[in-house]
């Protein structure tokens, strides 16, 4: 049997740390970066995520929290606003909203790192690490 303290915080009593931003940022890499899990799907198609994707979490030094991945905010038609909805809504919830965004072609770190080439990617300055530093044991 599970005594008081095995036993998970309650949802209400976990800080809401939501994704948000356009579709195809890269929300749903950072929530599997940050957790080291497959949590969301991942794909390069826009609008993959539909429904707000919630993982609770237990994130040193914060306790638990619970990340919500959501729907771009830039979604389109009618089923589409339907999704960004939710993501709204999710916005007017969180504790703590964090807002994914690319990085602009041709920003001059990018120039500088790339000897004024452009960009591999199309919408972004190339591969770039995640370091959920966070996550790390204490030492
Ligand atoms: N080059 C590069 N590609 C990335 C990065 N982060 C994500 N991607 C790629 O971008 C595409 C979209 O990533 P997702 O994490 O699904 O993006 P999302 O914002 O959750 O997308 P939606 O759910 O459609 O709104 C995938 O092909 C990822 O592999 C990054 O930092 N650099
Ligand atoms: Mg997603």
């Amino acid at each position: 049997m599970c005594s008081a303290e095995m036993r998970p915080a309650p949802r209400n009593l976990r800080l809401h740390i939501g994704l948000f931003g356009r579709r195809n940022v890269g929300k749903s890499s950072l929530l599997n970066a940050l957790t080291r899990q497959q949590v969301s799907i991942v794909s390069p198609q826009p609008g993959t995520t539909t429904d707000p994707v919630e993982k609770p979490m237990e994130l040193v030094p914060l306790g638990p929290v619970l990340f919500v991945d959501t729907a771009g905010l830039d979604d389109e038609g009618t089923l589409g606003e339907a999704r960004s909805g939710r993501s709204r809504a999710a916005l007017d919830r969180v504790d703590l909203a964090i807002l994914v965004a690319e990085r602009p072609v041709g920003s001059l770190r990018d120039r500088a790192s790339r000897g004024h080439e452009g960009p591999e990617h199309p919408h972004r300055g190339g591969p770039q690490q995640v370091r959920p530093a966070l996550l790390e044991d204490p030492a």
